[in-house]
């Protein structure tokens, strides 16, 4: 599954279980699961969770892979807060209260005041959830790192809030250590995820504590505890010292950081999210879809749908995935469309003949006697004359068209003339016949360019498509038309993915999240279908527009 092949299927799901969803916006349930599966599209995050014993060097750990020291290690943690760690450009932490809606933005050194046993005894603050953002590089690959309070027989709590946490993860880090085996209720958590399939890794810790010779001896046994359990796909087990990866961290040695362990299993970890983490996140996507689907009723072409997207998706499983895709914007790469080239030079050059164009009303007689030859403007250019010109300079440029349409309204009644011609005859506008010619120059200019090196091409020229249009006209080369054409296809395909990604994230109320070519998506859409705002293109198809007898497409033309 290449990277533009995971945005389709993930559009395709997003919009699956919105048809899905439509209609049920009166029930609060159907409004928080749903804005909860686009929040978790939207942001294509990946939960790794890390379980395991109390004291085991979790926290430690992370710290380590993170590249922080950030998070208390050496706490008794609060029975019933999942601590996650996801990317931010600044350390901040943001606590979630069981009765408060509006959470806290805390300073990260205050973290323990709120997680921990001994800063929030009996948790009296009442906190539920902790988010972390830090700027490490690691978590920038788009996954989330979640810490849970540990496992262990002495607290029912811990376990059983890390269990029912289980599902959220998307891949598990069991951490265990070497001063003492495998407990019961880490082997329990191997017991729930190996026939998900859910990938896995075995990390045991404090590899210091121990000489070489016992590491092996405690290795061994844990492989085969392991193994027992998990049949049909053994870990990876992996043996560090989350102390020795934290100095070589401070110490900036790289040595002692492979030496550490935590640098192959970060490695291991890093790799596995790179080639697999695409269609695992999907497919898990795709079950959550399915779980909402059976519970509903007349969603039998969505279910259809589902079928064969996760068939699609199941398909593409274990074939590379481009590496570029992994959290970030699967598109930005390629050529965006912002405004039209053609159409910001037609604009500057009818600027500047709008204001010569005013001023010689104001001072030549046969200008405006020219006007009210030609019954004025279009209505659009009317308007675009009035934005560039004084008050003064309407009344002296059209007074005579005023009257020249008194004198004909007087001639009708005279004569009794058919009610058709009231409104008087169409404009022949004078600065719809310049945009013409200018736009005209403009495209001429530019294919003359193409026709004479193609080399001109390896940039997008971004252009709308009544201008390519015209553009393609006079390109006589056909290897740099095909050329000219696919750059605007991949362009327009890649719009439109902005433009679902835009709707994914806004439903999801993740509108932070969204950049800048995604919120531009809107007006750049449009901008490709009817050129530049405010400049009106005379005629859709440039070949059937006659100067000086068109009315502008914009305004009165439409209607007709
Ligand atoms: N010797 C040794 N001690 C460690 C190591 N990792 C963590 N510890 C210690 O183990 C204790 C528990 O660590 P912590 O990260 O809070 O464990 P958690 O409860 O699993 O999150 C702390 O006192 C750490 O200093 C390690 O690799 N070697
Ligand atoms: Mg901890
Ligand atoms: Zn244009
Ligand atoms: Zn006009």
């Amino acid at each position: 599954m290449d990277v533009r092949e995971y945005a389709r299927a993930k559009f395709e799901l997003a919009a699956i279980m919105r048809s899905a969803w439509m209609g049920l916006d009166a029930d609060p349930n159907v409004v928080r699961v749903s804005r909860d599966f686009f929040a978790r599209l939207a942001e294509d995050r990946f939960n790794v969770v890390v379980v395991g014993r109390f004291n085991r060097g979790k926290t430690s750990l992370m710290n380590a892979m993170l590249a922080t020291t950030r998070l208390p290690v050496g706490v008794v943690p609060l029975t019933s807060v999942i601590t996650t760690v996801a990317y931010g450009s600044t350390e901040v932490a943001v606590i979630e209260y069981r009765k408060r809606h509006f959470p806290d933005r805390i300073d990260l050194g205050k973290l323990s005041e709120y997680i921990t046993e001994r800063g929030n005894p009996g948790n009296v603050r009442g906190v539920t959830n902790a988010h972390i953002e830090l700027p490490s590089e690691l978590l920038l690959r788009g996954f989330h790192f979640i810490d849970t309070p540990g496992l262990g027989s002495s607290v029912l709590e811990n376990t059983l809030t890390t269990e029912s946490f289980l599902p959220e993860a998307d891949a598990v880090v069991l951490v265990t250590s070497f001063d003492g085996a495998l407990s019961e209720e880490e082997l329990r958590v191997l017991h729930r995820t190996a026939p998900t399939l859910r990938p896995t890794f075995i990390v045991v810790n404090k590899s210091d504590m121990v000489s070489p010779e016992q590491r092996e001896e405690a290795l061994l046994h844990i492989r085969t505890q392991v193994s027992a359990v998990c049949e049909t796909r053994m870990p990876p087990v992996f043996s560090v010292s989350a102390r020795t990866a934290l100095a070589a961290r401070v110490e900036g040695d790289a040595g002692k950081w492979q030496e550490s362990g935590v640098a192959s299993f970060e490695q291991e970890l890093t790799r596995f999210l790179l080639d697999e983490k695409q269609s695992v996140f999907l497919l898990q996507m795709c079950s959550r879809a399915a779980v909402a689907l059976d519970a509903m009723e007349n969603v039998v072409a969505e279910r259809e749908r589902l079928a064969a997207l996760s068939a699609r998706v199941r398909k593409g499983d274990g074939q590379a995935t481009t590496s570029a895709a992994i959290g970030g914007e699967p598109t930005a790469a390629g050529p965006r469309f912002h405004s039209c080239r053609i159409c910001r030079q037609i604009e500057s050059a009818m600027y500047t003949f709008l204001c010569r164009y005013q001023y010689d009303l104001i001072a030549a007689d046969d200008a405006r006697k020219r006007l009210a030859d030609h019954w004025g403007l279009c209505d659009l250019h009317t308007w675009q004359y009035e934005s560039v010109a004084s008050p003064r300079g309407v009344c002296i440029g059209y007074a005579g068209l005023i009257e020249r349409h008194a004198a004909r309204l007087r001639r009708i009644i005279r004569s009794g003339r058919e009610r058709g011609d009231v409104a008087g005859p169409a404009p022949q506008c004078d600065l719809c016949a310049a945009y013409s010619e200018s736009e005209r120059e403009i495209t001429k200019g530019i294919a003359d360019g193409l026709n004479a090196r193609s080399a001109e091409l390896r940039r997008y020229p971004e252009l709308c498509l009544p201008h390519l249009g015209l553009l393609a006209e006079m390109v006589e080369r056909d290897d740099v038309l095909t050329a000219l054409l696919s750059m605007e296809a991949s362009m327009l395909e890649d719009a439109a993915e902005d433009m679902h990604r835009y709707v994914l994230k806004f439903d999801a109320l993740r509108r932070p999240l969204l950049s800048a070519d995604e919120e531009g998506a809107a007006r750049h859409a449009l901008a490709v279908l009817a050129g530049k705002d405010g400049l009106c293109i005379p005629g859709r198809h440039p070949h059937d527009h006659h100067v000086g007898t068109h009315e502008c497409s914009g305004d009165r033309g439409a209607a007709s």
